[in-house]
């Protein structure tokens, strides 16, 4: 395989305040920080990628993806290509991102349908859906696991009461419930309006059997997302939609990188499995570029895109139009912290 040889490549780190704590699972973030990666190709076009480890889900940190990013970099820099497979996933996002947009030689214009993201039923939230003017989404994505399954239960209700009937609801209970919890949620609630609900349990071999059960599709998150997955153990948990599994949920910083997201959408695809991208809070740029894989994958899929919300800034750092660059302005906010130069 012959690699685009590259001009010069910098990486530039950003931290950026959110607009309130960020409960994660452990750890509450108040500022969230990150790194861009800029590569310059022989036709002067500007290739960005970003690599954004998230605390208590990434197990890089930011300092270890820098390091093995600039070393990536300057691999991919001198026109060899680095071995994905020993990257960190966030850094394989980064490095990989450049590739995507070398293959795609343009940007596509039109915006990935919406899911917004329900954190519960406070009373803002309530209030925000009664207000709701203009085209519905096709369904919204709501945290549950925080609660007892019938307070859980009952937050469903209050959302489903105030969004039309054929709006539905995608589930994320983060693997809070014990399977008694989850058998005892679904029989709770109209289970034709839940689209599917990701990671109901810590064990997902229990997934399929919630299904019998109680006919609730789920959706794998979490599950791809540890070290040791591979995609062979889809097939030896005999995940598929028949099952119940209605949608593998795809976060390229988290499950590593473009290619291995790309293999796995592939696989769903075949069998007719949702493939939903979805961001880890990074910056505007990284959001547009999982944005661009899922239209890429399917321009009709609704990605899980909406996490921009959480910072104070939502508007930091926006994807350049296809191959220009960022502007200065943008550049002397965040340190410059590595620079090479092709010898080319
Ligand atoms: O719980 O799915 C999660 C973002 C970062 C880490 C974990 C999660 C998320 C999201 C992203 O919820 C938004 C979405 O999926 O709609
Ligand atoms: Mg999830």
């Amino acid at each position: 395989m012959t690699q685009a040889p590259f001009q010069s490549c910098s990486v530039y780190r950003y931290q950026q305040p959110l607009s309130k704590p960020l409960p994660l699972k452990t750890v509450t973030l108040t500022e969230r920080q990150g790194l861009i990666l800029e590569m310059i190709d022989q036709n002067g076009l500007f290739h960005y990628g970003e690599a954004a480890p998230l605390p208590d889900f990434s197990r890089e940190t930011v300092a270890e993806a820098q390091q093995q990013l600039k070393e990536a970099a300057e691999h991919y820099c001198a026109g060899k290509l680095p071995d994905h497979s020993l990257l960190y996933p966030s850094v394989a996002f980064a490095i990989e991102s450049i590739q995507f947009s070398l293959s795609q030689g343009r940007w596509r214009q039109q915006k990935a349908p919406e899911s917004p993201l329900l954190m519960g039923a406070d009373a803002l939230t309530l209030k925000r859906l009664e207000d709701w003017s203009g085209k519905w989404p096709d369904e919204f994505k709501l945290k549950v696991g925080r609660h007892r399954t019938g307070q859980d239960a009952a937050v469903v209700k209050q959302v489903l009461d105030r969004i039309p009937v054929t709006v539905k609801l995608r589930l994320d209970a983060n693997q809070r419930w014990s399977f008694d919890e989850a058998v005892d949620f679904a029989r709770q609630v109209p289970v034709s309006r839940i689209s599917y609900i990701e990671e109901p349990t810590p064990c997902c071999e229990e997934f399929p059997r919630l299904f019998r059960e109680t006919g609730v599709g789920y959706g794998l998150d979490e599950t791809l997302q540890r070290p040791a997955f591979d995609r062979s153990l889809l097939k030896i948990n005999g995940f598929r939609a028949e099952n119940g599994l209605r949608a593998v949920v795809l976060k390229p910083t988290l499950v590593g990188g473009v290619s291995k997201c790309l293999s796995l959408a592939d696989w769903a695809r075949k069998k007719t499995i949702r493939v939903v991208f979805s961001s880890s809070f990074e910056s505007a740029l990284g959001v547009s570029l999982i944005e661009q894989l899922s239209l890429h994958c399917d321009p009709l899929e609704s990605p899980g895109l909406d996490t921009l919300s959480a910072f104070q800034n939502p508007g930091f750092c926006r994807l350049p139009e296809y191959g220009q660059p960022l502007s200065l302005d943008l550049l002397s906010a965040m340190e410059k912290v590595w620079r090479y130069r092709s010898a080319r």
